[in-house]
């Protein structure tokens, strides 16, 4: 049956239903997507597959799970009276408040009735005559939408590795990004970890406290900074609320995103300036470390000696000193991969019942019904945890089957790398958003504040379509072409491009290798996007019906 045929019978059967727009997520994007659409009149449904609204902060709800961000900085900003009314507990929330916040979010809004839980979109093609999408959900409906957003994220795709023998395994495992909601009992159990990125930075010293044993896979050793988390009081909650606007309109000006009133030192300075600035951010904690010299991410003499003073401190939190050295052993540049923050992460291989297992040096050979197989030997165990990260920033975007002009599917154009205009668009999909996609600074940057840069521009783009008679827009070829080579020089010029993880894509087998991440900052990335809206949508094609085709 042709496409036409198809949707034909769809509404005949009440499958078929038509919308100004679908959003693919009911994350912070999808949910604030949905609250700017309603407010332009938009007709907006969103498909969400999970169960209740929060994307990452629904999902990944292991013990230990919590932002790396500050509170503070991590909520929305579009809304005065949101922000006065919510307050945090605590200087990183931990993953269950952030879902309270974002349930919050839903109802205070009204969010609810548009969103279509327990549903994902599969198939998306754009049908030229029409310009409309053609969307297929999970649920048998096929809905048609002049325009589709994705808000489908950038952590989404979980990534579990194919070791041989996985599925015979006969106690219980999870990855920690499909932890279930009733939690996991390992009190008294043997459990072992397998990855040690922030997911198992967080969740050992949590297991650690009840099970009978842990036993930590470690591949690659990391840099980790303390977090110094700890309980907001009303004078801070209200200092912090009274500075909000303030704050807020400072973070647009930095590089990251963050409201850290310190700028990057710069490494002229003399060695005793510089460990105090070293010392004074490690005392700090928290992201920022990354942050401490201007050239901290780009001269391999500035980042090692920021990358040394890091691990001087791991090695003194240890007991053993073979255990420390394993630990300490990095050897990559510090805020090349996430730079991963930590609460008692070393400090729990003090506890007599945590075994570091170097599977570096004797690599993970199989899992078998009773646990892990090494080159050196078996490791018995109840609980098996994944906490082996996600296909970021394409894996959830490619996950879906979605067909631009002339049926060209997004998986093939992206075959060698992701292409896109200002990581919003790519050419030959016309009427696709993508928020925070790739080429735009995304997870670099602090997502709450890219979201709602990027949920505002297509916004007002999306307006800006209606006032004028738009219906369809779409990146031009070379516009895409420039942008991706303007990213790609960026990371060039970066230890964050040449070095292997996920932001790279290296964690995948078979993925093209390459940041997929805009470096120029979130401040510069700011203005080439206003002023691409403000030139009339430069390097974008926009359609009136009436224009020949
Ligand atoms: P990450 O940072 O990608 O960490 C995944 C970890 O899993 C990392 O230590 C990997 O080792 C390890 N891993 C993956 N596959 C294997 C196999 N086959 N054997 C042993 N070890 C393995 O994911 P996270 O979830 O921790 O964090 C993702 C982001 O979420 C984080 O950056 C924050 O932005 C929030 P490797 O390093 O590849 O040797």
């Amino acid at each position: 049956m042709s496409d036409r045929r198809l949707e034909a019978a769809a509404v005949g059967a009440g499958r078929l239903s038509d919308f100004d727009a679908v959003v693919i997520g009911a994350g912070a994007a999808g949910l604030y997507m949905l609250h700017r659409l309603r407010g332009l009149g938009f007709s907006a449904r969103v498909f969400e597959q999970g169960g209740g609204v929060g994307g990452t902060w629904y999902w990944n709800r292991y013990p230990g799970a919590r932002c790396d961000v500050e509170s503070w900085d991590y909520c929305y900003s579009f809304s005065e009276e949101l922000e006065q009314e919510w307050d945090w507990s605590e200087r990183y929330p931990t993953q269950a408040e952030l879902e309270r916040y974002f349930n919050y979010v839903a109802d205070r809004f009204g969010l609810r009735g548009d969103i279509r839980f327990g549903t994902r979109v599969e198939r998306a093609r754009f049908d030229e005559g029409r310009n409309r999408w053609v969307i297929d959900t999970s649920d048998g409906a096929t809905i048609l939408a002049r325009f589709l957003v994705s808000a489908a994220g950038c952590l989404s795709e979980v990534h579990k590795p194919s070791i041989p023998g996985a599925e015979t395994f006969a106690g219980i495992q999870h990855h920690t990004a499909r932890w279930p909601a009733e939690g996991v009992d390992v009190a008294g159990r043997r459990v072992g970890v397998i990855g040690t990125g922030s997911s198992g930075v967080q969740v050992i010293p949590q297991v650690a406290k009840t099970a009978e044993r842990v036993f930590v896979f470690q591949r690659t050793a990391q840099y980790a900074v303390p977090a110094r988390n700890r309980p907001l009081d009303d004078e801070a909650r209200r200092e912090r609320r009274d500075s909000f606007r303030a704050r807020q309109e400072f973070k647009r000006t930095t590089p990251a995103g963050l409201s850290r009133p310190l700028a990057p030192a710069s490494s002229d300075l003399d060695a005793a300036a510089r460990a105090q600035i070293l010392e004074s951010a490690w005392q700090h904690g928290g992201p920022g470390f990354a942050l401490t010299f201007d050239d901290i991410l780009t001269e391999p003499a500035s980042n090692e000696r920021a990358a040394r003073f890091v691990r001087d401190k791991i090695k003194a939190k240890i007991d053993d000193p073979g255990v420390a050295e394993k630990l300490a052993e990095i050897q990559f540049p510090i805020g090349a991969r996430r730079l991963i923050v930590d609460i008692d992460y070393f400090e729990t291989y003090n506890r007599p019942n945590v075994t570091l297992v170097d599977v570096k040096a004797a690599p993970i050979t199989e899992i078998t019904p009773r646990g892990v197989r090494t080159s050196e030997g078996h490791y018995d165990l109840d609980v098996l945890v994944y906490a082996t990260g996600f296909d970021g920033m394409t894996g959830a975007l490619l996950s879906m089957d979605i067909r631009g002009v002339g049926g060209l599917a997004l998986r093939d154009k992206w075959a060698d790398g992701a292409a896109t205009y200002l990581g919003l668009a790519a050419s030959g999909f016309p009427n696709l958003f993508m928020i925070t996609g790739p080429g735009s600074p995304a997870v670099l940057s602090n997502m709450m504040l890219s979201i709602e840069q990027h949920v505002d521009w297509i916004a007002d783009c999306l307006a800006h379509m209606a006032e004028s008679g738009f219906e369809r827009i779409d990146a031009d070829a070379q516009a895409e072409a420039r942008w991706t080579r303007h990213v790609d020089e960026l990371a060039a010029q970066s230890l964050v491009g040449k070095t292997d993880s996920w932001w790279t894509g290296a964690n995948i087998p078979g993925k093209r290798r390459g940041i997929t991440m805009y470096l120029g900052g979130t401040h510069n990335y700011r203005a080439a996007c206003d002023e691409v809206a403000a030139n009339g949508y430069e390097g974008f094609t926009l359609t009136r019906p009436t224009d020949p085709p």
